[in-house]
């Protein structure tokens, strides 16, 4: 009963606002960072629940509104192995963020404490979460609120490792659970390490050694990545706009939302960039897209994320194709947006390309049956996923390669790969030193990159409706199941036009439903997408 006193105390000094009414959704609790001490309170609880069911494991917690807009803020979990909350749990995540007051949040935790069987403060093993923020100014107050929560369950400890982005505090969290080095700099001497080793093994010095300019979206990712430049790889040519010092605020009209939606550059890129290669990272630094301009408007050619898996499954099957090696089960995951020129081009490469439900814990879970699993949304979260048998097989297979021979070689760049990419969750950081690793190798420029396919116009509509749970889908969002006949309704519109595809799927951020539309021609990708979102409504 003392357990359940100290979870009152501390309940009671965060009440829930009126008409909060929040879902862990895709991605974890998200609102106006004023709204969201209650919140983030209870979080802190859950997670260090999690850790004691676990045990012993640490938990990570990250306090993020990834692209939205400053005053917002929101919450999410890591799992032990980096990845996000295990579904299970969402339920209860959205139990106690609602609890009315601290008694029946206590009840609730009860309940659920011993339906788990959960053993708190029994002299057993403890639990721990570490806690992270982006640079919101409302994250660290925020973060004091999960430390409270955390602390309010007996035996268990906060540890607070500052501003950091999403995927760094994934990356510590699985690296801490691995038993391996799990600080900041461990991460930054691994990005370095395997970099390196990978432009070690460029077959000629095809360089491509031109310079990149990063739109860090004025957020923490531009931060971090100069420290990485400043510290470890000083001689890497990048220059870092929108690192919020010079006064741009954090997402506004910057960052990798703004460029992939309104396919425009961001603020501080002009006339002076035409033809050069950038990259925009969003607020938490979790997704990367590339653009450039090929005139002085401000249109951009963007390279989303398909452009960005395509790049990389073609690198990896070049490796893959050196070793001969037929058994690895190489496979792409995408979703229902990723244009249709992308998933043609991936399948004419002879690739396994399977879809999943819009969101990164459904692209990551498919991506993790393959022996190498290579996920994107076309937004630009994405990561390559290496099973721990497969790259344990690479290792031991290059014990009798000779060392320099092209088998080697492939073998080496495959597990520097394994080591590069954020095997946790989608890393902007990582994700950029491969595509530049990649475009060396190949001795390609942005534009030659850009023109592996030529993606077909497409469009998005969003209609606010009554109630988007009306729309159901299939597993794979690509068919509407409901309301009844609306799917027929939508075939006989995508028949009229050439290259027709389209679907509709209830947001999960907001109270909307989605419309995709894509053809041959722009026109058509607009009527199209019109004439579904008529029926939607
Ligand atoms: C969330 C997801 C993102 C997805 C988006 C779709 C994560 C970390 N984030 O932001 O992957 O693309 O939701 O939003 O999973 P929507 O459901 O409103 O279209
Ligand atoms: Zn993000």
């Amino acid at each position: 009963e003392t357990q359940i006193a100290s979870l009152l105390k501390s309940s009671d000094l965060f009440p829930l606002p009126q008409s909060l009414k929040l879902s862990y959704g895709t991605a974890g609790f998200r609102g106006d960072a004023t709204l969201l001490a209650s919140t983030v309170h209870r979080v802190g609880i859950l997670s260090s629940l999690r850790s004691l069911k676990l045990a012993p494991s640490t938990i990570g917690l990250m306090i993020t509104a990834s692209h939205n807009k400053v005053s917002d803020n929101g919450v999410k979990v890591s799992d032990p192995s980096g990845e996000m909350l295990s579904q299970e749990w969402e339920p209860f995540a959205d139990q106690i963020a609602n609890a009315s007051s601290p008694q029946k949040l206590v009840s609730l935790i009860r309940e659920f404490v011993e339906r788990e069987e959960i053993s708190i403060g029994d002299g057993g093993e403890g639990g721990e979460v570490w806690l992270g923020r982006d640079s919101r100014p409302s994250g660290e107050a925020l973060l004091r609120a999960a430390e409270i929560g955390v602390s309010s369950v007996p035996g268990c400890v906060a540890v607070d490792l500052g501003v950091l982005t999403t995927p760094q505090l994934h990356w510590m969290v699985r690296a801490k659970n691995k038993g391996l080095k799990a600080t900041e700099k461990a991460y930054f001497e691994s990005l370095t390490t395997s970099f390196k080793c990978l432009i070690d093994l460029i077959p000629f010095n095809k360089s491509s050694g031109s310079k990149l300019v990063l739109d860090g979206a004025n957020g923490v990712g531009g931060e971090k990545m100069e420290e990485l430049l400043r510290g470890y790889l000083s001689n890497l040519a990048i220059e870092i706009r929108n690192t919020g010092r010079d006064g741009g605020v954090l997402n506004e009209s910057v960052g990798a939302d703004f460029v992939q939606k309104e396919k425009v550059v961001p603020l501080g890129f002009g006339v002076n960039d035409v033809g050069v290669r950038c990259v925009s990272f969003d607020g938490d630094a979790d997704r990367l897209v590339y653009f450039y301009l090929s005139s002085g408007e401000k249109k951009i050619e963007l390279l989303d994320g398909d452009k960005i898996l395509s790049l990389f499954a073609l690198f990896v099957k070049e490796q893959l194709n050196v070793l001969d090696d037929g058994c690895c089960r190489l496979g792409v995951v995408q979703t229902a947006y990723a244009n249709g020129a992308s998933t043609d081009y991936l399948k004419g490469l002879g690739l396994e390309v399977v879809f999943a439900k819009t969101g990164v814990k459904h692209l990551h879970e498919k991506a993790a049956e393959f022996d190498v699993g290579i996920y994107f949304e076309a937004n630009g979260h994405g990561t390559i996923l290496f099973s721990e048998d497969y790259v344990t097989l690479l290792v031991d297979k290059r014990k009798g390669l000779s060392e320099g021979s092209d088998e080697c070689n492939a073998v080496s760049r495959l597990v520097a790969v394994s080591n590069l990419i954020n095997q946790a969750v989608g890393d902007a950081i990582s994700g950029l030193l491969l595509v530049e690793v990649v475009l060396r190798h190949m001795g390609w420029s942005v534009q030659k990159w850009n023109e592996l396919y030529k993606d077909l116009p497409s469009r998005q509509v969003k209609v606010e409706v009554p109630d988007r749970t009306a729309v159901v889908t299939t597993s794979e969002e690509t068919e509407a199941l409901r309301p009844l006949g609306i799917q027929d309704a939508i075939n006989g519109e995508i028949k009229k036009y050439r290259r027709g595809r389209a679907f509709i799927r209830p947001s999960g951020t907001e109270d909307v439903v989605r419309v995709y539309a894509e053809a041959t021609t722009q026109e058509d990708a607009d009527s199209l997408g019109d004439s579904v979102a008529q029926l939607v409504k």
